[in-house]
């Protein structure tokens, strides 16, 4: 955007030569052009120039003249009349499937669509946005697509670009998000929505597609429900996007880049397993991202099969306090040190502090504090700054909070993200852990309970998978996805989310649709509020990815069962290259997807 400017500074000086507003425009246009060939052109890799020309694989419904099948009425997973209430539009439309037939798709007037990115980086958007705009080229080639400029306050700083052939070319089956950028505004006051509506006015834009996680999906529905009763003449469609996983439900299957990190951070797991197996000196602690959710976590085990990995949910749903977990790990670190084998893997799931009953107390009561206090906290002297928090807690969450080491106490007052939360990825739970169990080692020693030997490294990983390049799983779901966001736009459709099931079949088999958001909502408490949001998935401790682990994990402690899965191949045979999540598989087994 500094280049827009810096642009406008040129044309204006320009102006002083007097030039009419037509040629200014050109002027403008042209500058942009050249500007952009000698910017755009990046230093390839190899594997990036092969990879360019991946062609990603497509539903057969999504093929030649699309047609669209619409279902019964739907509902909304609990909670129907306050969704009814607040959605009269959008609720209870239909979930709606496209099957492919003869003929080219095709419409008579170009159809300009905006895209957005929202949130955290996650493999494949871009394909996501490859799919968008051959979709929409597809149904009429003077159809535009315009990118909001780093996330949803680029709609409403009316920051854009617009995605031409050239541009999308150069992303195609690439990661990260930054064709336009991301970032985490909320898109949830009328005065945003109705800033957005001039831009959207002035570009000619007829449909918005907002990729993006819960959150950002549930506020695409809130705008599209606002846009219809004002009739501004916009549709909105959401694409389910996170690494987190948590983004799912019966309709969609998963959100997409969870495959491609998982993949990554298993490579990495999996590595250090060969490593530590080889020097047979290091307990390896690692942390994964997935903020509350532990899909991640559960993932990278079923792949690696790691000596130890906790899942949020189970410490939670059994009430496990601090001390059961050190308990826990520990407990498996003598055994495993009877046998000699004084090395291991501990994977630990990003948001295990909030899920541990009494730091989830002490988090609540730390949040609500700093959300009142934050200007009298900032001015204490950092060094006063733990006893400060001491003296304004209850009594109770006192004296765990004294009991922290001192750097993650520090971490926990660390600035709360958009939503108030602590930001869990800033916690070094990995090195907190690591810690209190060699303290509790140490402990056992003295008792003559333990004699093994204990060293540790921590790791975290997070950012390493976020915008790696897309498995072909992946650039096929993301690619799909964009596709079947253009063709809901051409059926008209808003409030819905491209969907596409049976993922774990051939792709041809694979079914694209759509799903009305309110379809997935319920009535949550948000800061003090009750507000419709998209109901989070977290493990289910009944689902099948979590059985599985549970089945095995005794055996994976004491026994040294590692599985290297190396790095992800993106040629070669569909056993290797085209294989979904273990995650998808498992949920998946025996499941008969009804289109
Ligand atoms: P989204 O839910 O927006 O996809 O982001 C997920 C995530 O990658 C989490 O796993 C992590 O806790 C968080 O983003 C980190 O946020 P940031 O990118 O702002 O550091």
């Amino acid at each position: 955007m500094r280049r827009k400017m810096q642009l406008q500074k040129i044309v204006k000086r320009l102006n002083g030569c007097c030039i009419s507003p037509f040629e200014e425009k050109m002027l403008f246009l042209m500058l942009q052009i050249i500007l952009h060939i000698k910017i755009i052109p990046m230093t390839k890799s190899a594997l990036q120039i092969a990879r360019a020309t991946y062609k990603p694989k497509m539903p057969e419904g999504l093929k030649g003249n699309v047609k669209i099948k619409e279902g019964a009425a739907t509902q909304s997973v609990r909670d129907q009349e306050e969704i009814k209430k607040l959605f009269p539009i959008t609720y209870g439309m239909p979930i709606v499937t496209f099957t492919g037939s003869e003929g080219k798709p095709g419409s008579d007037t170009p159809c300009n669509v905006g895209v957005i990115l929202s949130g955290g980086q996650a493999p494949g958007g871009h394909n996501v946005i490859a799919g968008i705009f051959d979709g929409i080229k597809r149904l009429h080639r003077d159809s535009k697509l315009y990118g909001f400029i780093l996330g949803p306050g680029g709609l409403i700083d009316h920051q854009y670009k617009e995605l031409t052939e050239a541009i999308i070319d150069e992303y195609r089956n690439t990661g990260g998000f930054d064709i336009i950028g991301s970032g985490r505004t909320k898109l949830e006051t009328k005065e945003q929505f109705d800033k957005g509506l001039e831009i959207l006015k002035e570009l000619d834009i007829k449909a918005l597609v907002i990729i993006g996680g819960d959150d950002s999906n549930t506020n695409a529905c809130v705008l599209a429900e606002y846009y219809a009763s004002i009739n501004a003449g916009v549709q909105v469609i959401g694409c389910p996007k996170t690494i987190d996983g948590d983004l799912k439900n019966e309709q969609i299957e998963t959100s997409f880049g969870f495959d491609t990190a998982c993949k990554v951070y298993s490579e990495l797991i999996g590595n250090i397993q060969r490593d530590c197996n080889s020097a047979r000196k290091y307990w390896h602690f690692i942390k994964v991202m997935g903020r509350s959710a532990s899909h991640i976590a559960l993932e990278c085990a079923l792949q690696t099969h790691p000596n130890i990995c906790i899942v949020s949910e189970e410490v939670e749903a059994k009430e496990w306090s601090l001390d059961h977990i050190i308990d826990q790990i520990a407990g498996v670190i003598a055994k495993r040190a009877e046998k000699g084998l004084n090395f291991g893997t501990v994977i630990i799931p990003e948001g295990l502090i909030e899920f541990i009953p009494a730091m989830k107390k002490l988090i609540n009561e730390l949040n609500d504090f700093l959300a009142h206090n934050q200007e009298e906290f900032d001015l204490v002297r950092r060094s006063g700054k733990r006893d400060y928090i001491i003296s304004k807690l209850s009594p109770e969450n006192a004296e765990i909070y004294a009991s922290l080491p001192e750097t993650v106490a520090r971490q926990l007052t660390l600035d709360r993200d958009p939503h108030g939360n602590v930001q869990v990825s800033l916690i070094e739970t990995e090195k907190l852990l690591a810690e209190m169990v060699k303290k509790r080692l140490d402990e056992w020693s003295k008792e003559g309970k333990y004699n093994g030997k204990f060293a540790t490294i921590t790791h975290f990983f997070g950012y390493e998978g976020r915008c790696a390049a897309p498995s072909n799983y992946d650039a096929d779901y993301c690619y799909s996805l964009g596709y079947t966001a253009s063709m809901l736009i051409a059926a008209g459709k808003t409030g819905y989310m491209a969907s596409v099931r049976n993922t774990t079949g051939a792709a041809a088999e694979w079914i694209a649709g759509g799903i009305p958001i309110t379809m997935m909502m319920n009535m949550e408490r948000r800061h003090g509020e009750l507000k419709p949001v998209i109901q989070k998935a977290l493990v289910e401790l009944e689902g099948a990815p979590f059985s599985y682990f549970e089945d095995h994990r005794e055996k994976w402690a004491i026994e040294t069962d590692y599985v290297y899965p190396g790095p992800i191949q993106y040629f070669g045979p569909t056993e290797v290259c085209d294989q979904p999540s273990k995650t998808l598989q498992l949920e998946q087994k025996g499941r008969i997807v009804v289109q």
